[in-house]
C-alpha cells in the first residue's frame, strides 16, 4: 500500500495501479460486458493481393447465432482516416474497413460476422465462402511520404575530409506485442441512439473525433474509453478499420457488439513496427573532427496509413546528425506503401533508426581513424555551452550535458577496464566486443489538458487528457499533485482515458506523457494555489481546467556500454555487462523511470538480436504467431546498470524529458557497435539486425581473419 503521507516529485512512490494491476483485477476492454452483446469476427484474407471474385455471405447468414454478415459493400460510403500532415504526401491508398473488389494484403478483413457468440461466429466464418485471385502486386498504385533536410556545402565537406566512412542499417520489421492484443467493446444506448465505446487504444479522444468524422455522425453520440490497457507501445496510437467496423456495427444493428483480436489477429493487422533501411556516410578529419553527412533512408508503409504512419520516416530523418556538431548535413526519407500490413510507430518510432545510423558510422568513424570511440564521441558531441542548439535539420535541442554524461558512464563502468579485458580475451582468441552509443531522443512538444479539483474536505479529483497504458500515469500524477497542492496521496484520484470525465486531450504516446501531461496538471495546481491566496478562504470546490502548450521540444538523451562475447561454434551472443545513463530531466518518480528504461533495454535487445517479421516471396507472413516470432524472454535479458543525470528541460513547466522510449534508441545501437566490434578482427562488417546465432555462426564461418584488433 502506498503511506498516506505526502508524495514529493522524485520519491520512489509504489505504483498505486499494482494493487489491481499485479492481482488480475484490472478491467480491459474484453472484460466490458454490456447487456445482450454480439461478438464480431472478421474473415480475413488468407492471400496476397487480389482480386475478389466472389464472397457469398449466404451460407453463413443461416448458420445458428448468426445475426448479420457484412462486405466491404456495406461500409463502402464511411469516410478515411486522418494522416498526421509532417511529411509531404503522395497519392492515396484510402481506408479500407472491409476490402472490395480486392484485397492488398494477407490478413486483410473481407467480411465481418456478427453472431450471439464468438464461437458461432468462427463457425459460420467457414461458411463465408470467399474466392480470391491473385494479382501482381505492382499493378497497384500507392501513395508515398518524402522529406529532405540539407545544410551547408556538404560536396566541398566531403572533398576536404580525411576520411569518409559508410555504412548502411536494416532494420527488422517487428511486431510490437503488447500483451493485451486490440480490442473494442460497443454499448448501444437505443434511448439516446448513442454509443459508449471501450477501446484498447493510446489515444481515446482523437478515436472519437477520428470515428465521428468517419461515420459521419455527431461527436456527442459517441463516448470513447480507453479501460485499463495492456500495453500498447505506438500500436495502439491510430484508430483501425475494426475499431470503425465495431461502432459502424452498434449503430446499424442497434446492438451492442465486440470484438477481440487474437494474437493472430495482431501478428496480421496490427501496425508493424521499423523496417528501414537506412545508408549514411560521414566525413571526418584525421583528427576526429566530423565535417558532414549524407543520409537516405527508406522506412517501409503497408497497404493503409494510420495516423502516425510518417512519423518513423520523419524522426529517422529529423533526428540526424544527433547530438554532434555537424552543420553540413544531405539527408533524405522517403516512406512507400506496399502490399503487407500496415506499418506506424513502435516505441522509438524513427528515433532508433536515426540513432542507430548515427552511432554505427561514429563507430567507423573510430575505427578508420584510430581514435577511440569514446574519445571520438567527446571530441564531436556538442558541449553545455552550445544549448540551446539548432540542429541542421531545424530543430532546436535544449538543454543537456553530453560529454559529462559519457564520462560519467565510463567511469561507472570502468570502460578502461572492459576495454583491457576485451583486448584480453581476444589475445585468448574470444570473439569479444566492446560497444558505446549515444542516443537523443525528442519527446513532449505540442500541448495537452488537465483539469484539477480541490473540494473543501481537502480531497482532490484531477482529470488528464491524456491516457494510460499500464505505465504508471496514475501514480506519477498523484505524486505531482502531491508536491504542487501538499496533499497527502491518498486523498488524490486520477481520471484518465474518458471522452466523458475528462478534458479533450492527446493522449499517451511518443514520451510526453510526463513532460507536457504531467506540465499541464502542474500549472493547474499552481492555479488553484493562486487562488487560493488571492481569495481565501474559499468556500467551494476549486476547479482549474487548462490547456497547457509546451514552449518547445524537449531533448532526453543518455549512453549505453555493453559488452559481448560470441561463442564460435553456435553463435550465440551473450551480453556479458550493460549499463546506460540516461537525461530525462526532471524525475517524478525514480521506479517508473527504471521500469521504462528496462523494458525499452527489453525490447531493444528483441531488435537488435531476436525479433523479425518475415514474409516469404509471394507475400504470406511467415512468423504469425509466438512459436516463429522470438520475443526476447526473460534469460534473453541480462541486468543493466542504470545511471542518471538530471539536466531540467527549460521548455515545459515540470523540466521533464521523455524516458519511455530510451531503451529501444540507446541499446540496439550499442549492441550492434559491440557485435560490429566483436567481428571486426574477423573481417566481418555488414550484418542486419536482428543478430541471431545463425546469422553471427554464418559470418564467423565464411569470415576470413585478418588479424587485427
Ligand atoms: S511509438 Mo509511441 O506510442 O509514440
Amino acid at each position: 500500500m502506498n503511506p498516506p503521507g505526502n508524495s514529493r516529485i522524485g520519491h520512489a512512490e509504489l505504483r498505486r495501479e499494482d494493487q489491481t494491476l499485479l492481482r488480475g483485477d484490472g478491467r480491459y476492454t474484453a472484460d466490458v460486458h454490456p447487456e445482450n452483446t454480439l461478438h464480431i469476427v472478421f474473415a480475413r484474407s488468407t492471400m496476397p493481393r487480389s482480386r475478389i471474385v466472389e464472397c457469398d455471405i449466404e451460407g453463413a447468414l443461416d448458420m445458428p447465432g448468426v445475426v448479420a454478415v457484412f462486405t466491404g459493400q456495406d461500409v463502402q460510403d464511411l469516410g478515411t482516416l486522418a494522416v498526421a500532415p509532417i511529411l509531404d504526401l503522395n497519392g492515396d491508398v484510402g481506408f479500407p474497413i472491409l476490402a472490395r473488389e480486392s484485397v492488398a494484403a494477407v490478413g486483410q478483413a473481407i467480411a465481418a460476422v456478427v453472431a450471439t457468440s464468438v464461437n458461432c461466429g468462427l463457425d459460420a466464418l467457414d461458411a463465408v465462402l470467399i474466392d480470391l485471385e491473385e494479382e501482381q502486386e505492382h499493378d497497384v498504385e500507392g501513395a508515398e511520404f518524402s522529406g529532405a533536410w540539407r545544410a551547408g556545402d556538404v560536396d566541398a565537406r566531403f572533398q576536404d575530409a580525411d576520411h569518409i566512412v559508410e555504412v548502411a542499417i536494416q532494420h527488422p520489421r517487428l511486431a510490437p506485442s503488447p500483451m493485451e492484443p486490440r480490442a473494442a467493446t460497443v454499448e448501444f444506448d437505443s434511448e439516446t441512439n448513442a454509443v459508449t465505446a471501450w477501446l484498447s487504444t493510446q489515444t481515446p479522444h482523437r478515436a472519437r473525433t477520428e470515428l465521428a468524422k468517419i461515420l459521419g455522425i455527431d461527436k456527442e453520440r459517441i463516448r470513447v474509453i480507453a479501460p485499463d490497457v495492456g500495453g500498447a507501445f505506438g500500436m495502439k496510437a491510430s484508430l483501425y478499420p475494426e475499431d470503425v467496423f465495431a461502432v459502424w456495427a452498434a449503430f446499424n444493428l442497434q446492438r451492442s457488439v465486440k470484438w477481440v483480436a487474437t494474437r493472430n489477429e495482431d501478428f496480421l493487422s496490427a501496425t508493424h513496427g521499423r523496417g528501414a533501411s537506412c545508408q549514411g556516410q560521414l566525413a571526418l578529419t584525421s583528427d576526429g573532427r566530423f565535417l558532414a553527412v549524407r543520409a537516405s533512408i527508406e522506412a517501409p508503409l503497408g497497404y493503409w496509413l494510420p495516423t502516425s504512419s510518417a512519423v518513423p520516416a520523419w524522426n529517422a530523418g529529423r533526428i540526424l546528425p544527433s547530438g554532434y556538431r555537424i552543420d553540413s548535413i544531405d539527408v533524405t526519407t522517403r516512406a512507400q506503401t506496399q502490399d503487407r500490413t500496415a506499418v506506424g510507430i513502435y516505441r522509438g518510432a524513427g528515433r532508433p533508426e536515426a540513432n542507430c545510423l548515427m552511432e554505427r558510422l561514429v563507430d567507423e568513424a573510430a575505427a578508420i581513424s584510430g581514435i577511440d570511440p569514446v574519445d571520438l564521441r567527446l571530441r564531436n558531441l556538442l558541449q553545455e555551452k552550445d544549448f540551446p542548439y539548432a540542429t541542421p535539420t531545424g530543430y532546436t535541442l535544449d538543454s543537456g550535458r553530453y560529454c559529462e554524461a559519457l564520462q560519467e558512464l565510463c567511469e561507472k563502468v570502468d570502460y578502461q577496464a572492459l576495454k583491457a579485458e576485451r583486448d584480453r580475451r581476444r589475445a585468448n582468441g574470444d570473439i569479444a566486443g566492446l560497444g558505446v552509443a549515444f542516443y537523443i531522443e525528442p519527446c513532449g512538444t505540442g500541448w495537452e489538458s488537465a483539469r484539477v479539483t480541490l473540494n473543501q474536505d481537502g480531497t482532490v479529483l484531477v482529470a488528464t487528457g491524456g491516457s494510460s497504458q499500464g505505465h504508471g500515469r496514475e501514480t506519477a500524477i498523484a505524486q505531482i499533485v502531491s508536491d504542487r497542492l501538499d496533499v497527502p496521496l491518498n486523498k488524490i484520484d486520477v481520471l484518465h482515458g474518458d471522452t466523458a470525465t475528462c478534458p479533450e486531450g492527446i493522449g499517451a504516446l511518443a514520451s510526453r506523457s510526463t513532460a507536457i501531461g504531467g506540465s499541464a496538471i502542474c500549472r493547474a495546481c499552481d492555479n488553484i494555489l493562486r487562488r487560493l491566496s488571492d481569495d481565501a478562504p474559499a468556500e467551494e470546490p476549486i476547479t482549474e481546467e487548462l490547456v497547457y502548450e509546451a514552449s518547445g521540444e524537449a531533448w532526453g538523451y543518455g549512453c549505453y556500454i555493453v559488452s559481448v562475447a560470441i561463442d564460435a561454434d553456435t553463435g550465440v551472443m551473450a551480453i556479458e555487462s550493460a549499463a546506460c545513463i540516461d537525461d530525462i530531466g526532471t524525475i517524478i518518480n525514480p521506479l517508473l523511470v527504471e521500469g521504462q528504461i528496462m523494458g525499452g533495454f527489453a525490447q531493444g535487445i528483441g531488435e537488435a538480436m531476436l525479433e523479425e517479421l518475415k514474409y516469404d516471396e509471394y507475400g504470406q507472413l511467415l512468423t504469425g504467431s509466438f512459436t516463429d516470432y522470438a520475443l526476447p524472454r526473460v534469460d534473453d535479458v541480462p541486468p543493466l546498470s542504470i545511471y542518471k543525470l538530471m539536466t531540467p528541460s527549460p521548455n515545459n513547466t515540470l523540466g521533464a524529458k521523455g524516458v519511455g522510449e530510451a531503451g529501444t534508441i540507446g541499446a540496439p545501437a550499442a549492441i550492434l557497435n559491440a557485435a560490429m566490434d566483436a567481428l571486426r578482427p574477423l573481417g566481418v562488417r555488414d550484418l542486419a539486425m536482428p543478430l541471431t546465432s545463425e546469422k553471427l555462426w554464418r559470418a564467423i564461418n565464411s569470415a576470413s581473419p585478418r588479424n587485427e584488433t
